[in-house]
């Protein structure tokens, strides 16, 4: 008797010379629709599948293969008893199986897929025929990657049969196979969800974008993942235009910034060092955003990463290319900003797209464990400030204060930001005491040249500034150093046993403080 080969393959690359080398071999072929037509045309003999099923492809083809005379076939072990057991009902055994599954990666990889386009392209038939060979490997050879087809004739053509180690080989690949196919749709499926169970997101499917050259630092090994079927714009899905390889460190703080900079619905620019907004501040343009970021802390902002949250227009790009920086990213980039950003070789150019989408999850690791939360998007706004002082803020100290208090919810806690006029002139990031952290923001504050005009000699300085606190104070400490360097006002999340005396500070001092009722720790 003929030895049977079923072919069932989407990706139809190399099957007819496969077919036609099965052929040569004494093989009958059996096909599905698709791949009985492609093999048929090419003059390769081939058998329609109903044929031997007896029974019609329904259900829009659903259901193709899914029958006893396909799955007998396939699983029956070439024993005595389950020979007879085929002979009985008529199977014939099938023992090469060369299946490659519905495009599900490809299909919901195209931007304006929709659910039902997705769930059509969930193959069932063809993983019951890859894990039914792989199963029974020992009898059956299974193929579900096309670029195997040339080594298995070519060992069929030598030694008559697959080896044991090469059919094991086969099964083995085609398990990762149909495990990576299954991963991929329960993650598409996941997406946008909340876990059922815990309520938050939960981190899904990933796939490899690049090895990194090394990761915080040159001794450790790093690689690049990015969520599969992520939709939306982030640091993790932005394309490279130009300039060097991307770090651990540049993707870190390029994710940093952009999210900074996303917060603001003006112009805004921001200048990342070591995952710390050095400069970040608003303008009427981007060009006015860009300079008033660079001019906060330009002694820190050297080989920076920048956001903007705008194309980036000419004007802008020839401020930016005036001083070393590592990397930038923005949705987009007029064409002669371009050209003007390539004369930096170096430069790495990332292109985001428009910053939609909603951040969905926060993983941070732990050792022997992983920490998963929502992603921070707590949001206040002005009405929801509670006013606390005998004196609440001027408008233009309340148009600061909402400023400084989203740039502080990026800033590393202790964190505290003093800005003035639009630009975040003072960061204090990552002290262990928060009346550390106010210290040396306001000390950067005072010395800000911000706003000075050329050939200007005094300073403009802390005088005048507001001040945001990413937690509440402890005790009246802050309150007391801040108003020594000017500040005029003050917005924290409250919330201490010690308020009333941050507040008699306050009051005693003349300044004005609200509470957000929400804190903004950044670990
Ligand atoms: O729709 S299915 O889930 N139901 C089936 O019974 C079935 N049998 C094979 N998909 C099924 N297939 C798949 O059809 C194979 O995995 C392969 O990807 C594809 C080949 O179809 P055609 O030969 O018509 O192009």
């Amino acid at each position: 008797m003929k030895r049977r080969a079923l072919l069932s393959v989407s990706d139809k690359s190399g099957i007819v010379d496969f077919a036609r080398g099965l052929v040569e071999l004494g093989f009958e072929i059996v096909s599905t629709g698709g791949t009985y037509k492609t093999i048929k045309e090419a003059g390769v003999p081939v058998t329609y599948v109903t044929e031997i099923t007896g029974f019609p492809e329904i259900l829009d083809g659903r259901v193709k293969t899914l029958h006893p005379k396909v799955h007998g076939g396939i699983l029956a072990r070439r024993t005595p008893d389950h020979l007879q057991q085929l002979e009985d009902n008529a199977i014939v055994p099938i023992d090469v199986v060369a299946v490659n599954l519905y495009p599900f990666r490809q299909t919901i990889a195209k931007p304006d897929v929709t659910l039902e386009e997705a769930i059509e392209n969930i193959d069932i038939g063809g993983p019951a025929m890859v894990r039914a060979s792989a199963k029974n490997h020992a009898y059956v050879t299974i193929v579900v990657n096309p670029s195997r087809y040339t080594s298995i004739l070519d060992e069929l053509k030598a030694a008559g049969a697959l080896s044991d180690e090469t059919r094991r080989a086969l099964a083995q690949e085609a398990f990762a196979h149909t495990a990576e196919y299954d991963s991929a749709i329960a993650a598409y499926l996941m997406q946008g969800q909340a876990d059922p169970f815990t309520g938050i997101f939960a981190p899904g499917k990933v796939e490899k974008v690049q090895d990194l050259r090394y990761g915080e630092n040159p001794h450790q090994k790093a690689a690049f993942y990015r969520e599969v079927g992520f939709k939306g714009a982030g640091a993790g899905t932005a394309r490279q235009l130009w300039g060097k390889e991307l770090s651990f460190n540049n993707l870190m703080d390029l994710n940093s910034a952009l999210e900074l900079v996303r917060e603001f619905a003006q112009p805004a620019a921001t200048i990342i060092k070591h995952n710390n907004p050095c400069g970040t501040a608003i303008g009427k343009d981007l060009v006015e955003a860009y300079v008033k970021a660079l001019s906060a802390d330009p002694v820190s902002a050297y080989g920076g990463i920048i956001a903007l949250n705008r194309t980036v227009d000419v004007d802008t790009a020839n401020e930016i290319v005036k001083t070393f920086m590592e990397a930038i990213i923005a949705p987009s980039y007029d064409e002669d900003a371009l050209d003007v950003l390539k004369r930096k070789k170096n430069l790495r150019i990332m292109e985001v797209g428009p910053l939609t989408g909603m951040p969905n999850f926060d993983v941070k690791k732990i050792r022997g464990g992983y920490l998963v939360q929502d992603a921070d998007q707590g949001q206040v706004n002005a009405e929801e400030l509670k006013t606390v002082t005998e004196r609440a803020p001027e408008e233009e100290e309340l148009i600061d204060l909402m400023f400084a208090w989203k740039v502080v919810k990026h800033v590393k806690s202790n964190a505290i930001v003093v800005a003035k006029n639009g630009v975040a002139i003072g960061v204090g990031a990552g002290q262990m005491n928060r009346v550390g952290s106010a210290f040396i923001a306001l000390e950067q504050a005072k010395a800000s040249k911000v706003g000075l005009v050329e050939g200007e000699s005094s300073r403009p300085d802390s005088e005048g500034a507001v001040l945001a606190s990413d937690a509440f104070f402890p005790f009246k400490d802050t309150v007391e150093t801040a108003a020594g360097y000017g500040i005029t006002a003050v917005i924290q999340p409250g919330g201490s046993i010690h308020d009333d005396e941050s507040i008699e500070a306050c009051n005693r001092l003349g300044l004005a403080m609200v509470f957000t009722g929400m804190r903004h720790f950044k670990h």
